[in-house]
């Protein structure tokens, strides 16, 4: 590696190489120091948040050492590196993870005890990093924790919005948006104001023969936004391998910003031209499965692109190495479509600025870059309208038509006059306006694509890439199905079961080898254990009713069964069709006598989740239920018998509090619609149990821990597609039950019944497209039976245990092996002083 240093001169550097805290003095020593000096505060007005900062500064310089080696030890390896293209990182708190990663959180708790406080009261003062909207935004953050804990050379590369998923807070039973401003004080990020990158939008393309006779092609003009980076240390649990995610900010060009307008008087200008450029990065848009079109999404889209592209070739080029090599030290992961102008961007640079030929270049790009698909949902597959690209990027635009005409060249010779398989895998869609087709364009500009869970990787092969397949050959598609990090979904967010099963496995390797678990299967009938494992989840549920208490000052019991749903609001995921049951529920209750009601199993449904903005149904959703639950939780009659908890601003670090304490939870997307969904495996590796439809992971699940450790029901995904014709041409009608509880919110029970009539008529006027009605009969009866089994607590908990012990194939350190070897071709790199944490 080089420096700068001359060599006699390194031993003075060696020397004072700091090494950071091992023991809880120094721990302290640390502590207290950053507190008086980079902080300047002091024993006097030491406060929780001032106590959380000198806390993270302390693990931050520890981190810091580790991860300055690793990045030493990886470019002097030179091995082949991955690079994880995501516009969503959501990361939650970094804190906690910072110590249970290092192995020194008992150090901490002990220390900061000495200093006057709690280490509970100062991790939950950190703001969580919410740079995402929900599953695939949380994906890539379990991805990196996985990558760094596996010893992968791996970068993350995103954006530094400003402004995170919005913050919710619910008025009069309606979401209200409050704009998350995060980076008042952000300890784990480093400004790397060296390392910038300009980026260019607008212009024209000038194409023009030089002196020397070679055809130049070159964009001109427009205008230029710096992108800067900010560097997060991504730990690995238990080794020193500290990978990066590095996040672009936005701000005006010094190269472009006009300086001249300030001494001209143009003050105002100026400073607009200033806040343009800054806008880019200024805010995370709030949608999850959907795309909206809208110009300065693409801007976002290609700004990091294209600084993170430049970053890329730039670290390749500094090893001397040629062209052809790029693929055998790059591999670059895309996270949906939202980074598909990577692929022409890469195209451009090799084109236009390093002069290679077009075959050469494109073999190249397709060599380095992977797709994962999300969705097969039709209104989350990008499509960007053509006059917008041509506008904002004429050159790539230019690209794109070359690339998909090299592409239906080769169509064309292997099928020969198929002019409608032509116009069926067209990048472009011929409409008026033209758009591109961004999935159509990934996949072209990809070696492997894949699903996310087995059903969602053929659904794809068999609906929205079904060409492709013809195209390609079924090689190029495949599955990963996801997984979680068990560091944060299991020993971070509950750390008394994690103990408990390292109690029984002789420590902590099942946390790096999840398949470790099934060492739990011979302890299913140890009566103290089971014992034990039943006072965690109580004491979870205690945890969480606090929680409610606090948060919605309704009390609830926490000896009723926990039953939970806390995902974004959408109407393919049915918090509806969980709402409306729970009408049902309350009508039946109400029809029962008093005596008779005593007998139920009592009940607290719990929701959370956020609706994007400008998603209607989604809110209405909402609103009904904190309606319903206004009304049943003041019902005297019913009691404990049912609650409806509505839990405001559902995020990471309160998924850490709600994940581990539900007796059941509810993943009832209808079939083929949910692509894998991953809080399904985090609830199920906390011992809940599990309702849902035959969809996604939620297969998987069931084949890992057997049918008959969870509750199954609804239509399969295969009669979806005749269900939804018949709806239309049949003669449809609703389930009976369900039209009680419609009967029962048209009488204006839970307010002006009109605000959800609109509900109500997508499924009695408008088609049912999810499959409400036809799957309500099956999902009653089966919270039904999830009553009668519970109140065998014996059965219940072996159910639990044992699905635990079976979970280990849902880590996402499987999941990333697997990218790995069969999508990116690299290795970890070996790390001498592996630790034991
Ligand atoms: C989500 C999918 O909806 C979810 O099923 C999946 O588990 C998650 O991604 C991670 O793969 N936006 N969010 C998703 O897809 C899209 C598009």
């Amino acid at each position: 590696v080089e420096s700068s240093i001359p060599e006699h001169m390194r031993e003075a550097w060696r020397k004072y190489s700091p090494q950071g805290f091992k023991t809880k003095d120094e721990f302290e020593g640390e502590v207290v120091r950053h507190i008086e000096t980079t902080l300047a505060r002091s024993l006097f007005n030491c406060d929780e948040l001032a106590a959380y900062s000198g806390t993270s500064l302390a693990f931050r310089d520890r981190l810091i050492i580790d991860w300055n080696k690793t990045q030493q030890r990886q470019t002097f390896a030179d091995q082949k590196r991955i690079y994880y293209l995501s516009l969503e990182f959501l990361m939650g708190r970094a804190l906690d993870n910072a110590m249970l990663n290092v192995g020194l959180k008992g150090v901490a708790k002990e220390g900061l005890e000495d200093l006057g406080f709690r280490v509970e009261d100062i991790i939950s003062q950190e703001h969580d990093a919410a740079l995402g909207n929900g599953g695939l935004g949380r994906l890539a953050a379990c991805f990196l924790d996985s990558l760094a804990s596996l010893n992968y050379p791996a970068w993350g590369y995103g954006l530094r919005y400003r402004y995170g998923i919005f913050k919710q807070e619910i008025e009069n039973g309606y979401q209200v948006e409050i704009p998350d401003y995060w980076l008042d004080f952000n300890p784990w990020e480093f400004p790397r104001h060296d390392v910038t990158v300009d980026v260019q939008f607008y212009g024209w393309v000038n194409k023009y023969t030089d002196d020397e006779g070679k055809q130049v092609v070159s964009w001109q003009d427009g205008e230029l936004v710096t992108a800067t980076a900010y560097d997060a240390p991504v730990p690995g649990y238990g080794t020193p391998t500290v990978n990066n995610l590095r996040l672009w900010s936005s701000k005006a060009s010094s190269g472009e910003f006009d300086f001249s307008k300030f001494n001209s008087g143009e003050y105002e200008s100026a400073v607009a031209d200033q806040q343009r450029a800054e806008t880019i990065s200024a805010v995370l848009y709030p949608n999850d499965n959907l795309e909206r079109g809208k110009e300065l999404r693409l801007k976002q889209q290609y700004f990091w692109c294209a600084a993170s592209l430049h970053d890329i070739v730039r670290r390749f080029k500094k090893t001397g190495r040629t062209w052809d090599e790029f693929p055998d030290q790059v591999a670059i992961q895309l996270n949906d479509t939202h980074p598909t102008l990577a692929i022409v961007e890469l195209q451009r640079i090799l084109i236009d600025k390093e002069g290679l030929e077009w075959p050469k270049a494109w073999d190249i790009v397709t060599k380095t870059f992977g797709y994962t698909n999300h969705t097969v949902l039709p209104e989350a597959l990008e499509k960007w309208s053509v006059p917008l690209i041509q506008n904002l990027l004429p050159r790539h635009l230019q690209l794109i038509y070359e690339i998909n005409l090299y592409f239906l060249q080769q169509v064309e010779r292997r099928f020969p006059k198929d002019r409608d398989l032509l116009s069926r895998v067209s990048i472009i869609e011929e409409s008026t306006p033209k758009m591109v087709r961004m999935a159509y364009l990934a996949i072209v500009g990809s070696h492997k694509v894949n699903g996310v869970a087995e059903l969602h990787s053929d659904l794809i092969k068999t609906t929205i890439f079904k060409d492709f397949v013809t195209v390609y050959g079924p090689d190029k598609f495949t599955n990963v199905t996801n997984g979680i990090t068990p560091r944060r979904w299991l020993h971070q967010a509950n750390p008394r079961l994690s103990e408990l099963i390292a109690s029984k496995l002789g420590g902590y390797d099942f946390l790096k080898d999840l398949t470790l678990l099934n060492k739990l299967e011979p302890f299913i009938d140890d009566k103290d254990f089971k014992k034990e494992w039943a006072e965690i989840k109580y004491a979870n549920k205690v945890r969480l009713a606090q929680h409610i208490l606090k948060t919605t000052g309704v009390s609830v019991n926490p000896k009723a069964l926990f039953d939970v749903q806390v995902k974004r609001i959408h109407e393919y995921k049915r918090q509806q069709l969980n709402i409306f049951g729970v009408i049902h529920r309350y009508i039946t209750l109400k029809g029962l006598s008093a005596e008779e009601r005593k007998k139920v199993a009592p009940r607290v449904s719990i929701f959370g989740g956020k609706a994007a903005p400008g998603y209607w149904m989604a809110k209405t959703i909402i609103h009904l239920i904190n309606k319903v639950g206004e009304v049943i939780n003041n019902d005297p009659e019913i009691g404990d018998a049912l609650k409806v908890i509505f839990l405001e601003d559902y995020n990471v670090s309160k998924a850490e509090i709600i994940v581990p304490a539900s007796d059941i939870s509810e993943h009832i997307s209808t079939a083929g619609t949910e692509a894998s969904g991953t809080s399904n495996m985090k609830f199920v590796l906390n011992g809940g149990l599990v309702i849902g439809t035959l969809d996604g992971a939620n297969i998987e699940i069931t084949r890992e821990i057997g049918e008959q450790n969870i509750f199954l029901f609804g239509n399969l995904s295969e009669d979806v597609e005749d269900l939804r014709h018949h709806h239309f041409y049949g003669n449809y009608q609703v389930d009976s039950e369900l039209q009680k509880v419609f009967d029962l919110i048209k009488s204006g029970k839970f307010g002006d019944e009109s605000a959800f009539g609109a509900l109500i008529a997508a499924i009695t006027e408008h088609g049912d497209y999810y499959l409400v009605s036809d799957d309500f009969d099956s999902y009653r009866k089966t919270q039904d039976l999830i009553d009668e089994t519970f109140k065998n607590q014996e059965e219940w908990v072996t159910k639990s245990i044992t699905s635990v012990a079976r979970m280990g194939f849902f880590t996402s350190d499987r999941c990333i092996n697997e990218y790995a070897d069969t999508i990116w071709n690299i290795e970890p790199l070996a790390v001498a002083d592996e630790k034991e944490a």
